[in-house]
């Protein structure tokens, strides 16, 4: 690792933390991110109703799952978010005067394409900071911003998000962009957390745009987390393959099957793996096993889906301002723009 002038994003305090290991990505150096998968897996497969953290579910395989389920017909969302942006990025842009977009998540999709347009449009003045736990994914984004974008300053954060984004100097007029509805997937205990740590990380004025997926009809929700290709079904058993390549375990993907239904009252999609015949899973590495009875589901993957008014409401308590909404004609997906407050 060598030492390279450490880009103005950093807080004055930051610097001497970051290094970077390839030229324009910085990471934290002894911040293990894979140091907690033993730990999560094994704690929360002995809860009752066992559940996993979701997070499991991105290695390289399930990566690729993930940006196949993106291309479904059944799964509007990503689409429908991306006409959003391609329809609104000049006016979200205008309404937010910034020199720096920090996006949670690896970025170049064409959603951000969108925004960096604009606001290189705009303003003739643009840092890109990608912040992601996936270093294959900042780099894939660092070229395509590099090579489609070569006036964009691109600083990637190799980090989980709140490690990345407490670290931008608060001076920086920053729009933090969180999209996907990736905030869907974080339970109640996380939702909270999240914000409450964005929000002490922002500068006053700074903005954050978040893409949410909006409570709909049943079916058009139940069809987009169970697709007539069985790729989500994939991409959620995947999870075990993972699980016993980190822990030596024996789950048999032969003996489990995929349920996903809408869960009206928690208002989120439920996506679980059901044993089909009882089994003993062994985690020989940590000398334990656990007894997964027959019909006995572990909570893979929670998609929570929200209603607009509330979520603006809700973000209002952690010092987050609405300021713009934007949405498809169908009104399934939710585009919002909020600016702290104090
Ligand atoms: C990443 N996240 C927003 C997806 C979602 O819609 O909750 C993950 C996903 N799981 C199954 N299909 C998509």
């Amino acid at each position: 690792m060598k030492q390279e002038i450490p880009p103005r994003i950093f807080a004055a305090d930051q610097p001497a933390r970051w290094v970077v290991n390839h030229p324009g990505i910085w990471s934290l150096p002894g911040a293990d991110l894979d140091s907690v998968p033993t730990l999560s897996i094994l704690t929360t497969l002995w809860d009752q109703p066992r559940w996993l953290e979701a997070y499991h579910l991105y290695d390289q395989t399930g990566s690729e799952l993930f940006e196949e389920i993106c291309q479904l017909p059944e799964y509007y969302l990503t689409r429908t978010e991306n006409g959003i942006l391609e329809a609104r990025a000049q006016e979200i842009i205008a309404a937010a005067p910034v020199e720096c977009i920090v996006e949670l998540g690896a970025g170049y999709s064409k959603k951000t394409v969108h925004l960096l347009t604009e606001q290189l449009r705009q303003r003739d003045r643009c840092i890109f900071a990608p912040i992601d736990v996936s270093a294959a994914g900042l780099l894939a984004s660092q070229r395509a911003v590099q090579k489609d974008f070569p006036r964009v300053e691109f600083h990637g954060i190799h980090s989980r998000y709140e490690d990345g984004f407490s670290a931008i100097e608060k001076s920086l007029p920053t729009l933090f962009v969180f999209l996907g509805s990736t905030i869907g997937n974080f339970n109640h205990t996380d939702f909270p957390r999240f914000f409450r740590a964005l929000s002490a990380a922002m500068g006053r004025n700074d903005f954050l745009l978040l893409g949410a997926d909006r409570v709909k009809e049943t079916k058009i929700l139940e069809d987009a987390y169970n697709d007539s290709r069985g790729v989500t079904a994939a991409f959620i058993l995947n999870v075990f393959r993972h699980i016993n390549h980190l822990l030596g375990s024996n789950f048999d993907l032969a003996q489990m099957r995929y349920h996903s239904w809408f869960n009206p009252v928690w208002q989120q999609i439920e996506m679980y793996a059901v044993a089909t015949a009882a089994q003993e899973i062994r985690f020989p590495a940590n000398r334990t096993s656990f007894h997964w009875r027959q019909d006995e589901k572990i909570l893979v993957e929670i998609s929570r889906k929200f209603d607009p008014d509330r979520l603006q409401e809700q973000l209002g308590f952690f010092g987050l301002a609405p300021v713009a909404h934007f949405t498809d004609p169908n009104q399934w997906f939710s585009v919002l723009l909020f600016r702290k407050q104090i």
